[in-house]
Parts: C-alpha cells; structure tokens; sequence
C-alpha cells in the first residue's frame, strides 16, 4: 500500500465540470478524484463555478473563463481575460501548498506550466490534447525536455505529437466499467457522442449512415450551432436522431445497443476520446479511421474497423461487415487496461514518483 497522499486536482478553466463543455477533461477529473480516493488518498478538486462532482472535495473558483485552445488564436490563448477563473485557481492552489503533497494540472494553457517553476511542491500536467497552439507545443515540447516525469498523456500517439513526446508518462485512461453495462444484442441503428463542432466530423458519420440507411443516435453539447443547424435541414429527423448532451453515466442506455459507434474526427487533437472506450466497454464495436489516437485501442476486424480518412463510401462499407464482429470480444478489450483499477494503478505510479 503506498503512502497515502494529499492531492489537489485543478481543472479545466473553459467550463465548469458537469457542463460537458469541457469535455473529455471532465471525465478525466472525476476519475482521477474516484481512482485515487478509492486508493486511500485524499483528494480536493479545484474547478470554475458552478462545477458539480458529486462524493468530492470541490472548491469552486469565480472568475473568467478561458477561451478554448482549439478556436482561440494564439494570443487570444494566451492571454488572461479580466479576473481569469484559471488565475484565480491557481492563486488557490499556491496558497493552499502546505495543505497538499501534489498538485495536477488538467489545463491546456500556459499559465500552469509557469507556475510549476515557483510552486515549492510538485505539479504533474496531464495533458489532455494532442499538438494544437504553438505556445503550448513549445511550452510542453520544454517541460518534457526538462522535466519530463512531471507531464503525462492519455496515449502514446498523442505524446508522439509534441516534441520530446517519447519522455511523457502516457496513462491512458479508467472507466467505471460498472457504469456501461454489457449489450449482447443490436438493433439496426449508428451511435455518434461528442461536441457537435467541425473538428468532430459528425458529417462523416451522417453520411456513412444515410449511405447504409440506418438511423444515427447523435449525443453531445452543439458547440457549433451553424454547423449542426444545417446538417438538421439536411438529413431528417429519422436519419440524425439527435438526444442532447447525455452525461456518460447514462450514455449506454443510448450507446449501448446500437450495431457500431462511428468515431469520425476532422482533427487529431483527441488525446484519447473517452467515448471509444465506453463504446466497447458496452459491447459496440467501433468504426473509425486507421490513423489517429482510435489505433492504440481499435483493433481492426476483432473489435472495430478502421478505414481510410475521410471517405464515407469506406466507413459504410465498414458498418455493412460490423455483424462479423463479436461484441463480447469489445467489453473484454477494454476491461484489463482501462479499467479503474488499471488507471488507478497507473496514476498512482506517476504521482508517487513526482513526491519521491
Ligand atoms: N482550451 N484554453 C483551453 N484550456 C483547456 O483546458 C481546454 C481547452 N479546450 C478544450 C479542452 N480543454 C477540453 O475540452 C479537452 O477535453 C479537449
């Protein structure tokens, strides 16, 4: 058992957590508060206001929030608005040093990397997207260089994307799998979740869809609401069945029994999308394309196919093979590695290491 730590999680600061726009960053938090809490260490949360966690210690921080990495410019990403909620939080942490062992960043800004350098106790960054922002290439590309424990990812294609990325201490993920159940049966329907943005490429995924003229169950808060309004005048409302942002615990009542997920992203700035692995973990094989973080998890022709880029006719193709799939062989693939246990295993190891 290792010695019990007091850790202080610091969140996102482009939304507050239960929002869903901050997304894959929110799970991340709350499973690493679970994880490490179930370990025996004591864990505070520090998220912008109106953050729900519930069963955790959760300080929420007023203030701004940051403009995303993904559509700010640089300087715009760079820059503190007035009375920054990512400033704030970070002054709370600085102040509560002597009230913890260890600190994480789950930011992807700036400020936080700065910090690392007059903070007296340890910060690890987990880092949750891929090479976007040149400032933060550079920033991260130097953490790694020089301190290169303190800066983990969620998979190994990710760190490759930044510079020195073979240094980073790549986790992966955990997810309660106690919260996707198992579907031995489908019924003949597509599943597609995420932040309904262009990057996201839920065009793809309707038109593979309508080309094999089975229904798509749409999950996810619409962060481009031009972009999804015309893809509802496009296809009707039989084709692109739209349920709102579903948080993750109740995902698989919406995920679980369809045929296949379709994983279809424009960009590669996905860390390791929470929603692959909940897509197996429930027994839905995953459609995607062959290069990209989905390799790392996705084994072509057991668990999932992976196709070329871009190309609708291929992932239709695709989904028209998903009954040669075993379902059973999805769930199997994700319970020994991402598991909680697993993940819990593999942050706590990070950590003890930056504290030693
Ligand atoms: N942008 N500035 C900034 N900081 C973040 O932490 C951040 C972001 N954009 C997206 C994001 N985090 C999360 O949605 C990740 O899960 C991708």
């Amino acid at each position: 058992m290792a010695r019990p730590l007091r850790v202080l999680l610091v969140s996102t600061p482009v939304a507050p957590l239960g929002s869903g726009h901050g997304g894959g960053v929110e799970q991340s938090v709350k499973n690493m508060a679970l994880v490490l809490t179930q370990r025996g260490h004591r864990v505070q949360v520090v998220a912008p206001q109106g953050s729900k966690l519930p069963q955790c210690d959760l300080v929420r921080i007023s203030g701004t929030l940051q403009p995303s990495a993904i559509t700010a410019t640089s300087a715009q990403h760079l820059r503190l608005p007035k009375n920054s909620v990512l400033e704030n939080m970070w002054r709370y942490a600085h102040a509560q040093q002597n009230c913890f062992d260890v600190a994480v960043n789950f930011a992807y800004d700036h400020l936080p990397f700065e910090c690392s350098l007059f903070f007296e106790k340890p910060i690890g960054h987990l880092v949750s997207m891929a090479a976007i922002q040149a400032p933060m290439i550079r920033m991260i590309g130097q953490q790694l260089k020089l301190f290169k424990n303190t800066v983990a990812m969620h998979s190994r294609t990710q760190a490759l994307s930044f510079p020195h990325g073979k240094k980073a201490v790549v986790i992966y993920m955990g997810l309660d799998l106690e919260q996707f159940p198992f579907y031995s049966k489908a019924k003949p329907e597509l599943a597609w979740t995420g932040r309904i943005c262009k990057e996201k490429g839920l065009h793809y995924a309707l038109a593979a869809a309508q080309l094999c003229g089975l229904p798509l169950n749409v999950m996810g808060v619409v962060e481009d609401r031009d972009y999804f309004k015309k893809l509802q005048a496009r296809y009707s409302k039989i084709q692109l069945k739209y349920h709102g942002f579903i948080a993750n615990t109740r995902l698989h009542h919406y995920l679980g029994s369809c045929q296949a997920f379709l994983f279809t992203p424009v960009w590669h700035g996905d860390g390791l999308p929470w929603v692959l692995a909940e897509a197996l973990a429930c027994g839905v094989p995953v459609i995607s394309y062959r290069d990209g973080v989905q390799k790392e998890i996705i084994t072509h022709g057991k668990t999932g196919y992976l196709v070329k880029r871009g190309s609708s006719t291929a992932l239709a193709k695709a989904i028209q093979n998903v009954p040669r799939l075993n379902r059973r062989a999805c769930r199997k693939s994700v319970e020994k590695t991402l598991s909680l246990t697993a993940f819990g295993q593999r942050a706590e190891r990070w950590l003890l290491g930056l504290v030693e």
